[in-house]
């Protein structure tokens, strides 16, 4: 055979089994009698037209997913959601639909043994081996046999920057959350905490001196009255648009907040001439949460191929870095550092140094006592 036309003829099947593969961009060919799920054609996946991802408020550059689209023809349908026990009552109400979503570590583990999470094998998917081995094989899911680490961060205090309660230092204490004495001058101008249980319950286990894990009914107790007390002081719970509504926008001058969120507010609010924003994060004295979060798979996704192809997809060293370009999160995904902006990989409050990181203590799950957190949390927000 001549060698132009060999090339051609490899060149078409390529083409064909690229189009097989990947389907075509939304509307193009085939778009009409595109099936509603995945389909192998000839043994080759053709991915579903449409995957529904379900993530945290504002922890993706949604040009990501647009790019997904124009790249791989398939519709991302995107919602968000405020925390680890929302997502759950959602999976667990039998929310069906969802393909991707984005649980901490210690939900992992319960989900898991809720049987909620499809099984994957990580190592087959060619972009795992970009992941920092520190993230592989965690704890709470040996073998990374359900998910893929996505990104991490930490948990404590957003204070606006130049306001006279924070004169002499920084708000490094979770009394700044639960002293009524602390409370009482910076309540008129605004408090808010995280709409979220485990984090709020460990803010108040860290504060009395327990741990942010405590199994202990009656530890558990105390955390919950430290609460209540606490409560009459503060604004607003809200773990979503906490920093762009209430910080940005100077509704608040203190906010219980995750790392990232408080490093957008800072670059949200920064001014090229003096060099500043308006808010600062710090991580409380007595302790705090450490939290990584992972790209899961539910177990009763219909499109499951599809959302392994778009698993693999986010773990491209140029996507994870523009994820946490975009958010402000640690990715953990070591060959994307190379394109991470400088400002971030240097930045304390982003990347934790090694005495602020030795006081970060992860989640985890609490088995049975969960139905006592619940019990509190129930309590915490009904009253
Ligand atoms: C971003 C939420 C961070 C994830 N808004 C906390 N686990």
């Amino acid at each position: 055979m001549h060698n132009k036309s060999f090339i051609l003829i490899v060149v078409l099947f390529v083409t064909a089994a690229l189009t097989a593969c990947g389907g075509g961009p939304a509307g193009g060919p085939g778009a009409a009698e595109a099936p509603t799920t995945e389909t192998a054609v000839d043994g080759e996946l053709q991915l579903a037209p449409e995957l529904s991802v379900y993530n945290w408020a504002d922890y993706i550059d949604e040009q990501i997913l647009a790019d997904y689209t124009e790249r791989y023809g398939v519709e991302i349908i995107y919602d968000t959601y405020a925390s680890n026990e929302d997502l759950l009552t959602k999976l667990q109400a039998g929310a069906g639909g969802y393909d991707v979503i984005f649980p901490s570590d210690y939900m992992v583990a319960q989900m898991i043994e809720l049987g909620l999470l499809a099984e994957i094998d990580a190592e087959a998917m060619p972009n795992f081996a970009n992941i920092n081995e520190a993230f592989k094989d965690p704890p709470y899911d040996p073998g990374n046999a359900h998910c893929t680490p996505y990104q991490w961060g930490m948990t404590g205090i957003a204070y606006r920057r130049g306001n006279p309660a924070f004169a002499d230092g920084p708000p490094n204490s979770w009394a700044y959350l639960f002293d009524p004495a602390r409370l009482e001058p910076i309540a008129p101008q605004g408090i808010n905490v995280l709409n979220d249980q485990r984090e709020l319950m460990a803010a108040a286990l860290f504060y009395l001196g327990y741990s942010p894990n405590s199994t202990d009914r009656a530890e558990l107790e105390a955390a919950r009255d430290v609460i209540l007390q606490a409560k009459p002081y503060w604004k607003t719970f809200n773990s979503e648009d906490y920093y762009s509504t209430l910080m940005e926008s100077d509704e608040i001058v203190l906010s219980h907040a995750w790392s990232g969120d408080a490093a957008q507010a800072f670059w949200n609010t920064y001014d090229e001439a003096t060099g500043e924003g308006n808010w600062l994060f710090t991580v409380p004295v007595e302790g705090a949460v450490r939290f990584a979060d992972n790209v899961c798979i539910p177990a009763n996704s219909q499109r499951q191929e599809t959302a392994r192809h778009f698993m693999n997809y986010l773990m491209e060293p140029e996507v994870a870095a523009a994820i946490t370009n975009f958010t402000f999160y640690p990715s953990a995904n070591e060959a994307a550092k190379e394109f991470i902006d400088e400002d971030i990989l240097t930045n304390p409050g982003i990347y934790p140094p090694p005495e602020v990181a030795a006081k970060l203590q992860w989640l985890e799950d609490v088995g049975d006592a969960i139905f006592d957190y619940d019990e509190m949390w129930t309590a915490i927000k009904g009253q």
